[in-house]
């Protein structure tokens, strides 16, 4: 089997380090593993394969060689680093919102569109969090019944934000004085409606994201979205109530059965012993849950839902590494 060199840029922050785990629990043939990061986290090593790997300094020169380059350091590191990459011949899977919109960019989500794969340029983008738990739950739906609307509320856990995010909710949980805000607000014990920043007409870069991003994905401008995106006191997991319209009839027996079918998806739905997807049982798995299936009654084709998933793992690493896998098969089909 073909093996390929693999760089990780943002080696030390949460997503990287879950990108590497990730890399290694899926077996991705890593002829050799290149770790990537600030300064400041340069010097650091990191197991891989049992293997201690040095984490580098990121330079314009740090991409030789490589085959693979996963990005997950933010939008500034990508837009001036990830052109470097691919000048120096690797494939660039960026975990940040730099290049999603670009029209010569595809936004990838395997279990929904693995078929924009092969319209990249150089730059394949990995989706924002909430929108890639959401579309693979939404993609089978739109393609029996048709969606016309959709009306997300999301329940953020807090690691999307990293590190610095995870030590203020446990320094305020443990009541420590002059905890670092990462947060605008407390976070502990508190819901705040902002994730990211404000941008025009009163919403939030990521309610933004999650409209434009599920058109992009799917493939279809007609669908309509609307987004509320809240951060909750929760660690590792993202919730998400989604109303959906359809423009066909549908019956609810059969919303189960193909729900139960999809993969990448589980069906946690047995209201009876209060049984429905939570967050606790998302962390460290790949799937994407879903549960409390019901009617909306007020309106003609209404459906509700409920939604979760790892977010550092379907919403951000899992989903990189799995874009990476179809990539090599695509390339490996094309020249056989
Ligand atoms: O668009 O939970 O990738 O703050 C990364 C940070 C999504 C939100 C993105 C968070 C954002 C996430």
């Amino acid at each position: 089997m073909k093996q390929y060199n693999v760089a990780v840029v943002g080696a030390t922050g949460l997503v990287g380090r879950k990108m590497i785990q990730v890399l290694e629990e899926r077996k991705f043939p890593v002829a050799k593993l290149r770790l990537l990061a600030s300064a400041k986290s340069a010097g650091t090593t990191i197991v891989f394969n049992g293997q201690p790997v040095d984490v580098n300094k990121l330079t314009k020169n740090s991409f030789k060689g490589i085959d693979i380059a996963l990005f997950s350091a933010g939008g500034a590191i990508s837009k001036e680093f990830a052109p470097h990459a691919v000048k120096a011949g690797a494939l660039v899977i960026d975990n940040s919102s730099a290049w999603r919109m670009e029209p010569d960019v595809p936004l990838v989500v395997p279990e929904v569109n693995p078929q924009d794969i092969f319209k990249n340029k150089g730059i394949i983008a990995n989706p924002n969090c909430s929108t890639i738990q959401m579309v693979v739950v939404l993609k089978p739906l739109h393609d029996k019944w048709k969606i016309k609307r959709v009306v997300v509320s999301t329940y953020q856990g807090i690691t999307g934000a990293g590190k610095k995010a995870v030590d203020q909710l446990e320094g305020e949980l443990a009541k420590k004085t002059n905890v670092e805000k990462k947060f605008p607000h407390q976070i502990a014990y508190n819901v705040l409606p902002q994730i990211d920043v404000f941008v025009d007409g009163g919403y939030t870069k990521e309610e933004i994201k999650m409209v434009n991003e599920t058109k992009k994905i799917m493939g279809d401008d007609s669908i309509e979205v609307t987004a509320t995106c809240a951060r909750v006191p929760v660690k590792g997991g993202h919730s998400e109530s989604v109303n959906v319209e359809f423009e066909k009839q549908f019956k609810i027996e059969d919303v189960f059965d193909l729900l139960r079918k999809v993969p990448g998806v589980t069906l946690l739905d047995d209201v009876a012993k209060s049984i429905y997807p939570m967050p606790i049982w998302s962390q460290e798995k790949d799937d994407v849950f879903v549960g409390r299936i019901r009617r909306d009654e007020t309106i003609a084709n209404g459906l509700n839902l409920w939604i979760v998933s790892d977010n550092l793992r379907k919403g951000a690493a899992t989903n990189a590494v799995q874009i990476a896998e179809e990539w090599i098969k695509q390339v490996k089909n094309q020249s056989a």
